[in-house]
């Protein structure tokens, strides 16, 4: 014999389903409200100062933090510095758009400086002879996750950003880093 749902069970679902409609009608909201997966790494691409894609990284996190994978070639060979930058835009050719360092923290900048150090410093990179860099780079201070103070996938994104000098470590506000040489913008794909 069919068991039969009984007629209330039904109504229920009916009423619900119509109840709902006021309060998410609105797709702006459910797209701000929506969380960015944080096991899905994020690819962005690297600009040189003429604008040309000379390079990739992909940011993940793991929950201790964010791994980023720089890759990029046509770089002067030596130590350069890499910071993250607090705006989302790589304007060429001089990639100012991408703002000062990221610093939620409100410090200064290095990591050998005692007020120290910006959410947005990384260690230098080393580029080879044939001016290519392949390297992981990991920091707990930031996050991909929207929402916290520190995440890098805030309303106006970030940037990573190269320098063409290295990074002293404790020079305020860039670590005498001098001109910004490669960009790439950080932001929520499909922005
Ligand atoms: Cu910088």
């Amino acid at each position: 014999m069919k068991k039969m749902i009984p007629y209330s069970i039904i109504l229920l679902v009916i009423l619900s389903a119509c109840s709902g409609g006021k309060d998410t009608a609105d797709p702006e909201k459910i797209k701000e409200a929506a969380p960015v997966n944080a096991e899905t790494p994020i690819n962005i691409d690297l600009l040189n100062t003429e604008g040309d894609k000379v390079g990739e990284a992909e940011l993940s996190e793991n929950g201790k933090g964010v791994t980023i994978h720089v890759r990029a070639q046509g770089l002067e060979p030596g130590k350069r510095a890499i910071h993250i930058h607090e705006t989302g835009k790589c304007t060429p050719p001089d990639f100012k758009s991408a703002g000062a360092h990221f610093n939620p923290g409100q410090k200064q900048h290095g990591f050998h400086n005692p007020k120290g150090y910006h959410a947005g410093d990384l260690p230098n990179l080393e580029v080879d002879t044939e001016g290519k860099v392949d390297e992981l780079l990991k920091t707990a201070d930031v996050t991909l996750e929207q929402g916290k103070p520190n995440s890098l996938l805030d309303k106006d994104g970030s940037a990573l950003v190269i320098h063409a000098g290295l990074d002293d470590y404790v020079t305020d506000p860039a670590g005498n880093a001098g001109d910004r040489v490669v960009c790439g913008a950080i932001v929520k794909e499909g922005n």
